[in-house]
């Protein structure tokens, strides 16, 4: 740091250089993340200063936290659930799953989670020094049911179903999981970080929530499909008996206790999740879901009108083509285009995730950029 500060002209100046150098998000394909809602921007603005790990100064913030908690445990199918605003998927899957080890209170605790799940969970094996059991997915990328029910032991602290995975935007089968969960007396929790905005809108039916008696606690992210802004997760249980074993004293706040694994804690994402919340409503959300929808579809059909097939027909907005030589098609999509699309582990594929700031144009010229490049090869 320099002795003296600049000026504000000098600092804004350096600020849109760095600026200059992020991408804007018109051709990431990549994100499970979109720019933020204008209302959330708005809110989070207003509230910039909220500080959600000292709450007591912030009542009118901890009161929008509670509502909040409240309408997501009812579009989850819960009377009441109990839960906080975290920073994201990856704190909301961590905390769930300490929780859990608490409760049991094993020596050498594992949980069985699919092989598809998050790298949260390889960061919670290290940090919780709890083993990471990883059950085989069937050939449509869901989670087998045999392959986890074989991994259960006496040590076994919690299972994991994924409903929206990462890579393949795909729903494990909950309600089997659940049942296995019930007959083995084990807590599920449920990742739906990607999904949990999504899911409860789509046409299809799927039993992913709290309406299954052996789901837990489910994390979701408002600022992946939720439209508010970073850092917003949302983590709910379904007893409290789980977030009391989080609970530490924090003496000299103006609360007596806290359950976050952070201490100081953004109350502008808080304001934000209200707001969006608020303003869209569950038919604000339809419509947004739809449109990923639909171009979601659109990209599926233009795909195969070039003769590149998706692994699965999708589920929700993440399309996994099956083209050859994925890391080389995904790295001349970048330099001769400046298309951000990801590749997916096991098997190697195209990875595409349509979220609302991608346009019908940017489809088509995605696929007539795509469609060059596959021609290029099947060429040579
Ligand atoms: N669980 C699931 C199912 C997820 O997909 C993710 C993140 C997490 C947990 C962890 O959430 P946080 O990153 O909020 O802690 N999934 C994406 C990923 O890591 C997130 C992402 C977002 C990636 C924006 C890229 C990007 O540009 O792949």
């Amino acid at each position: 740091m320099n002795e003296k500060g600049i000026s504000k002209q000098e600092v804004y100046h350096l600020l849109d250089n760095a600026k200059k150098k992020d991408v804007d998000y018109s051709r990431v394909l990549s994100a499970m993340c979109t720019p933020p809602h204008e209302i959330a921007i708005d809110a989070h603005i207003k509230f910039i200063e909220s500080n959600m790990g000292d709450y007591g100064l912030f009542l009118g913030t901890r009161e929008l936290e509670m509502e909040v908690i409240s309408m997501m445990g009812h579009l989850f199918h819960a009377t009441k659930t109990f839960g906080y605003i975290s920073t994201g998927g990856t704190e909301s899957n961590i905390q769930a799953i300490r929780s859990m080890r608490n409760l049991h209170g094993s020596k050498n605790p594992n949980i069985i989670v699919p092989d598809s799940a998050h790298f949260s969970f390889d960061k919670i094996e290290d940090m919780l020094k709890i083993e990471i059991r990883k059950a085989e997915l069937n050939s449509d990328f869901k989670v087998d049911i045999n392959s986890m029910e074989n991994l259960i032991d006496g040590d076994t602290v919690a299972l994991v179903g994924i409903a929206g995975s990462t890579e393949f935007g795909q729903i494990d089968p909950i309600e089997e999981i659940s049942k296995l969960a019930l007959k083995n007396n084990i807590p599920l929790h449920v990742d739906a970080a990607f999904g949990g905005f999504v899911i409860p809108f789509l046409d299809g039916e799927y039993k992913f929530d709290f309406s299954l008696n052996g789901v837990s606690s489910i994390s979701i992210d408002p600022h992946k499909m939720g439209l508010s802004t970073i850092p917003s997760g949302i983590l709910l249980f379904k007893d409290l008996k789980y977030i009391k074993t989080l609970q530490i004293d924090t003496p000299y706040l103006t609360i007596d206790t806290q359950y976050s694994l952070t201490g100081t804690r953004s109350g502008a994402a808080v304001a934000a999740t209200y707001a969006t919340m608020k303003l869209l409503g569950k038919n604000g959300y339809k419509e947004i879901v739809d449109y990923c929808m639909d171009i979601t579809q659109r990209l599926v059909i233009g795909a195969k009108e070039i003769g590149i097939e998706p692994l699965i027909d999708p589920i929700m907005n993440v399309v996994v083509l099956d083209v050859d030589n994925a890391d080389f098609v995904q790295k001349k999509l970048d330099l001769d285009f400046g298309w951000k699309v990801s590749i997916t582990r096991n098997p190697k594929a195209l990875r595409l995730v349509l979220m609302p700031h991608t346009t019908i144009e940017c489809i088509d010229a995605f696929l007539l950029d795509l469609k060059k490049i596959v021609d290029d090869i099947r060429k040579n």
